[in-house]
């Protein structure tokens, strides 16, 4: 096994199973041949053929015990008659459920649509995948949020900002004559989990993604994502009108730009006629946006979303902005700059918001926008790919991270708002979304490591339902990726849950953030202090000296902390009853300063650090036991891996406390060993061409 097949990789169930299995799928029935229902019968062959270690016979009808038929009421007079409750399942759910049909015993999967069709075929193949019962059914579902999306950080060379898989899955070069099988493998992998976007190209945009031939291109992959539900998008550039149109301004209030970007899309649906719509990153980190002509985030999103307004596209404009001329506190800005303009937003844009107001970090406290804009639909942004997690190599299960933010109570409209109840709600327009930066490339194994399939996976399924628990996500994938046997699956599923509390640990522990080396953002750089902009350099967010660390974000602070709602604020505001977790997030303490455990920080710090440490080396050990259980392959690079990351978590630690040390000026507790180097030592260290930059 090399990982191609991800989590569908149908392998034959045990004996115990192939029994009870065998008579509840006997026949394959399509009602319909649309793309889509093809490819849910195609689909089903394999995974049941794969299964049960044997072809399963297809039908026209169902004519025997154990038919599987599946389809629409509108396509099959057979579901019809079922009279099924579907109504409330929407264009994306399904049901599925065991019946008699003509007398005989069978499952019927239907829906309002065929993608809620295909949806179900996938749902009937993990009952199978996760070993449940197949008889007794009665399960529908379908999803809480709309648009369901994985955005690709890749540029048209291929070369992928962030990217630890290597290139770039799209082969511009050879598209659009060429189709790789793999485009269809993407998409069977997302339809698989209920992913239905995909931007195509990096948010740093380049204009010529606009140009006719590069969009020929595009359609090429859209015809190919189609039958699987899934809807092309692409980051824009602001200033395309000027690159691509000749104009001399790209003013969104200016009518010839507004004429250019209409043009622009009416060119890209003629080709694309249910493209999704535009993903723009402006004004930040030098990508030209509306402000450059002294308008607003909203002039320029709706101008665009105008364009698209037609055509029934959307706007997912990012509030990933930080500028200059404001760096009192970098956590601040977005807020800052959006709330402002809650109300101004047309009703087909979507403001995407990271998790947390800095970066993608290996915890951040949620985004203050979250419930501060009840006007504008406001989509989470996920970063799949482990920028700040240690790329490929580090097992971190990101899960657990994500639900932390879902889970997160803002406050906003009493107790129990949470952040993912706050995108479940479309705020009239009934948009609603979530965004995951992809972590695919080439790579034969699609994510660069096993265990990263895991958090494409997760993704999908929090998207799906954002209330949806990372325990079950993390089991269900251990059974479908490794194996059924209990003692792989319990200790898979431990392993991931305690994973990116590890990282947390030797990375940044207690709430520190942005402590990564420049540029490739590998390994620790606490110490940096040299970068332009003072918000660039991991010194800025630790503020270490010689009394103490941590960001002060309350009233005598920055005061980022009254973004929040009262509740949240005067929690987090407090030394008193703020999370361990944030303390250095929002807390300036002196080294000496008594935790609620009773030791002093410093302590409590160097426990974080050995912490984490002896948490991979538990990792280590875990995988070491299930060797008599995997594949040699995937073991033997998952045993690399990890020891990278025991390396690399050693790294961290050493380096974080020479560093921190030199600071304090205070002895080690007792039983914690002194870094092996000196300060000196680790601030030499150098990863010039580390992946993904
Ligand atoms: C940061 C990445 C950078 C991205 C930026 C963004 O370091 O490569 O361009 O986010 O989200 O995390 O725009």
């Amino acid at each position: 096994e090399d990982g191609y097949d991800l989590w569908l990789r149908y392998q034959p169930v045990g004996q115990q199973w192939r029994d009870r299995y065998a008579s509840a799928a006997t026949q394959i029935v399509a009602a319909g041949d649309s793309p889509t229902i093809r490819a849910a019968a195609s689909e089903l062959s394999r995974g049941l053929g794969g299964m049960l270690g044997r072809g399963v016979a297809t039908a026209s009808a169902v004519t025997r015990d154990g038919a599987v038929l599946f389809g629409t009421p509108a396509t099959s007079a057979a579901i019809a008659a079922l009279d099924l409750p579907l109504a409330p399942l929407g264009d994306e759910g399904y049901l599925i459920r065991s019946v008699d049909v003509d007398g005989h015993r069978a499952t019927v999967i239907a829906a309002n649509s065929d993608i809620g069709v295909l949806y179900g075929a996938f749902r009937f193949l993990k009952l199978m995948q996760t070993r449940q019962p197949i008889d007794g059914l009665d399960i529908s579902d379908a999803p809480k949020l709309k648009l369901r999306v994985l955005d690709h950080w890749d540029n048209l060379d291929r070369h992928v900002e962030r990217g630890y898989a290597g290139l770039s899955l799209w082969d511009w070069f050879t598209l659009p004559q060429w189709h790789n099988p793999r485009y269809t493998d993407y998409a069977r992998a997302n339809a698989s989990i209920g992913i239905n976007g995909a931007v195509l190209n990096n948010v740093n945009a380049q204009a010529e993604i606009l140009t006719p031939r590069y969009l020929d291109k595009v359609a090429a992959l859209a015809d190919i994502f189609r039958p699987y539900g899934i809807k092309v998008y692409l980051s824009v550039k602001f200033s395309a009108p000027i690159a691509l149109g000749g104009l001399k301004t790209a003013d969104p209030l200016d009518p010839k730009v507004r004429a250019w970007w209409q043009a622009k899309a009416d060119q890209i649906y003629a080709r694309v006629p249910d493209f999704g719509g535009f993903l723009v990153k402006a004004n930040s980190e030098g990508q030209p946006g509306p402000q450059d002509y002294h308008r607003t985030h909203a002039d320029g999103a709706n101008m665009l979303a105008a364009a698209l307004k037609p055509h029934g596209g959307v706007v997912m404009w990012r509030a990933f902005v930080y500028s200059q001329h404001d760096s009192e506190d970098r956590a601040k800005q977005a807020y800052n700059e959006f709330k402002p303009l809650d109300g101004k937003f047309a009703d087909n844009v979507l403001v995407q918001v990271k998790n947390g107001p800095i970066d993608f970090q290996p915890r951040e406290p949620f985004h203050p926008l979250f419930g501060a804009m009840p006007k504008t639909p406001l989509m989470l942004e996920l970063q799949v790919t482990k920028e700040y997690l240690g790329f490929n190599t580090h097992l971190a299960y990101l899960g657990t991270m994500w639900a932390e933010t879902l889970d997160a109570d803002t406050h906003a409209h009493g107790p129990g708002t949470t952040v993912a109840r706050l995108i479940e709600n479309g705020k009239g327009t009934g948009l609603t979304g979530i965004a995951g930066v992809a972590n695919i490339g080439n790579d034969r194994n699609w994510t660069g490591s096993e265990f990263d399939q895991a958090n494409w996976y997760a993704f999908g399924r929090l998207a799906w339902n954002p209330q949806a628990s990372a325990e079950h996500i993390a089991r269900d994938w251990t059974r479908m990726t490794w194996s059924e046997r209990p003692q792989v699956v319990d200790t898979i599923t431990a392993m991931m849950m305690r994973s990116r509390e590890a990282v947390v640990d030797y990375m940044t522990p207690l709430g520190l953030a942005h402590q990564m080396a420049t540029g490739h953002h590998h390994g620790p750089g606490p110490w940096v202090s040299n970068l332009g902009r003072p918000e660039w350099n991991p010194v800025y967010y630790n503020r270490a000296d010689g009394n103490g660390i941590g960001f002060d974000r309350t009233a005598s602070g920055s005061d980022a902390i009254a973004q929040y709602a009262p509740p949240v604020a005067a929690e987090f505001g407090s030394l008193k009853t703020v999370p361990d977790k944030y303390l250095l997030w929002f807390h300036h303490v002196p080294w000496t300063y008594r935790m609620k455990s009773g030791e002093t920080l410093w302590d409590a710090l160097i426990e974080h650090y050995d912490r984490g440490v002896q948490a991979v080396a538990g990792l280590q050990r875990d995988w070491a036991s299930l060797a008599p259980f995997i594949d040699k392959r995937r073991f033997d690079e998952e045993t690399a891996f990890l020891e990278i990351q025991h390396q690399d978590a050693l790294w961290w630690r050493n380096a974080s406390i020479a560093y921190f040390q030199s600071k304090s000026q205070l002895p080690l507790p007792a039983g914690h060993a002194e870094p092996p180097h000196d300060l000196d030592y680790y601030e030499a260290i150098k990863t010039p061409y580390a992946p993904g930059q």
